[in-house]
C-alpha cells in the first residue's frame, strides 16, 4: 500500500495496538562516516541545488513553485500562498542549516520544480527533549506529480539531517501516512463572512439571511482587557517564562528557548504577531496570544483574488479567561482586516471554539514523528505544537 512509507523507520499500521514495542527511538544514529556522502540519484533531466534564502532571486524563485504549486483544498479552490517575507522567516530559526534548504532544477532551463525545507527543533516528547527536524513545504510542480519524485526528496533531507547528527523529525501533512501520532481539525471563525461566503469558502446557514450572518460574526471595534498590548523585544523573557511552564504540560511540544522565542513569536508585520496582557497593577505577563499570517489564492473567481487567513499559533492564559484572550485574538485580527481566523483543537483549543463562533472545516491535520515511536495516538489536546 505504502511502496516507501513501509520502508521507513516509522510506527507501521500492521503494528497499531502492539504494546510490546517501546516508546522512542525506531533505529539507532549511525555515525557520521557510514551516511551516504553523496546525494541521492535524480532523473537525469534534473539536479539538486541547496537555496540560499538570503539571495532575493532564490527567494522569487521558491515563492513561485509555492504559489503555483502547494497545498490546494479538497475541491480545488483555494491554494496557500505563503509570503516570501513569510518564508524568509519560516526557513530561517536560530541554528538553521541552509544546507535543509533543498530544491531540485530542470538542468537545461535552470526551473525549480521541486523543494523542501527542515529547520532543527528541540522538541519534548514526555520527558525526554529530542533535537529534530522539522520538515515542511514539500513540494512538486504540477507537472512532475506521480513519478515518485517525493520519496527521492524526502530520502534527501534525511540524508542532509543525519549529516548533522540529527535523527528524528516532526511534520504535518493533509494526507494520511503510516502512521500519525495525532489527527487534528482545523476551525474557522468568519471574520468578514459576506466575502467567505462570496468566495464559496462558507455558506450561507440554514434559515439565515447575510445581514443576520454578519450580524452574528460581528466583535466589538476594541479589544475589551485592561493591559492587552502588542508584544515588544523586552518582553521575550517573560513570555518565554510563561510559554515553558504552559507547554509542560502536553505530552508533544517545542522546547523553546528565549532566542526561540524572539525569533518564533516577536512580531513580524504581515508574518506573525503576538499580543500579551501585562496586569496595569504589577506589571507582570499574566497572559499571551498569537497567530501567524497565511493567505490563500482563490482560484477562479471574478471579485476576489486572495483570502487573507490568520491562523492561531501559541496561546497561554494564566490571569484572562482564554475565551476573553482569544475574543481579543479576533478582534485584532478584524481590525487588521483578515477574512478569516483559523484555529487546530490542540492544545486548550477546544474551551473556546464553539463559544467564539468558530465552526469546523472539513479536512483533518494529521501530525507524524520520524524514527520515534509513540505507543497510542495522541488526543489533540494532548499536543502542544504548531508547525507552519
Ligand atoms: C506528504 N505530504 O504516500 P507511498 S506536507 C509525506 N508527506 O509514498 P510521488 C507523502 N509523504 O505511500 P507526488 C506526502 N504526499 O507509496 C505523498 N507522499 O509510500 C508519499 N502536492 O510520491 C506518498 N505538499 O512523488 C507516496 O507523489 C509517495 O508527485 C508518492 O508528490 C507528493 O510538506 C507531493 O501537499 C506532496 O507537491 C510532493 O503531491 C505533491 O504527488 C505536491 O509519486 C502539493 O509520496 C503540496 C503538498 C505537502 C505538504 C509537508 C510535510 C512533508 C513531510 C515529508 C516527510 C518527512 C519525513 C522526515 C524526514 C527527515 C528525517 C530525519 C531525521
Ligand atoms: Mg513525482
Amino acid at each position: 500500500r505504502h511502496k516507501f512509507w513501509e520502508t521507513q523507520p516509522v510506527g507501521q499500521f500492521k503494528d497499531i495496538g502492539d504494546t510490546s514495542l517501546p516508546e522512542g527511538p525506531i533505529e539507532l544514529p549511525t555515525p557520521l562516516s557510514e551516511v551516504k556522502q553523496e546525494p541521492y540519484n535524480l532523473p537525469n533531466l534534473y539536479e539538486w541545488i541547496t537555496c540560499d534564502m538570503s539571495s532575493e532571486d532564490m527567494c522569487n524563485e521558491v515563492f513561485n513553485l509555492l504559489s503555483n504549486n502547494y497545498v490546494e483544498d479538497d475541491e480545488n479552490m483555494f491554494r496557500f500562498n505563503y509570503s516570501k517575507e513569510f518564508l524568509c522567516w519560516a526557513f530561517q530559526p536560530p541554528g538553521f542549516f541552509k544546507s535543509w534548504h533543498i530544491g531540485v532544477r530542470v538542468k537545461s532551463s535552470k526551473k525549480l520544480v521541486a523543494f523542501i525545507t527542515g529547520v532543527p527543533a528541540r522538541i519534548r516528547v514526555r520527558d525526554e527533549v529530542v533535537n529534530m527536524a522539522e520538515i515542511n513545504f514539500l513540494c512538486v510542480h504540477k507537472k512532475l506529480r506521480s513519478k515518485r519524485l517525493a520519496p527521492v526528496m524526502i530520502k534527501e533531507v534525511t540524508r542532509r539531517v543525519h549529516l548533522e547528527n540529527i535523527w528524528q523529525a516532526a511534520y504535518t501533512a493533509g494526507v494520511v501516512l503510516p502512521t500519525p501520532m495525532a489527527t487534528c481539525q482545523y476551525w474557522h471563525r468568519s471574520l468578514n463572512p459576506k466575502k467567505l461566503i462570496d468566495v464559496g469558502f462558507s455558506r450561507l446557514g440554514a434559515r439565515m439571511t447575510m445581514s443576520r450572518t454578519i450580524k452574528l460574526y460581528k466583535l466589538p471595534e476594541s479589544t475589551v482587557t485592561a493591559g492587552f498590548r502588542k508584544m515588544e523585544l523586552h518582553d521575550v523573557p517573560a513570555v518565554t517564562r510563561l510559554l515553558r511552564t504552559y507547554l509542560s504540560q502536553f505530552v508533544v511540544a517545542p522546547d523553546f528557548d528565549e532566542n526561540d522565542v524572539e525569533h518564533w513569536l516577536l512580531p513580524k508585520e504581515n508574518v506573525v504577531d503576538s499580543y500579551l496582557v501585562e496586569s496595569p497593577e504589577t506589571h507582570e505577563v499574566t497572559d499571551f496570544c498569537s497567530f501567524y499570517t497565511l493567505p490563500s489564492t482563490i482560484l477562479g473567481n471574478q471579485n476576489y483574488s486572495t483570502l487573507t487567513a490568520a491562523y492561531s499559533y501559541y496561546n497561554v492564559s494564566t490571569k484572562t479567561p482564554l475565551l476573553q484572550l482569544m475574543n481579543d485574538a479576533l478582534i485584532v485580527a478584524k481590525q487588521k482586516d483578515y477574512d478569516v481566523f483559523n484555529a487546530l483543537d490542540v492544545m486548550d483549543n477546544e474551551s473556546f471554539l464553539k463559544e467564539l463562533k468558530f465552526g469546523p472545516g472539513d479536512g483533518k491535520l494529521h501530525y507524524y514523528l520520524y524514527n520515534y515511536r509513540i505507543r497510542h495516538a495522541l488526543k489533540p489536546s494532548e499536543l502542544g505544537l504548531v508547525l507552519l
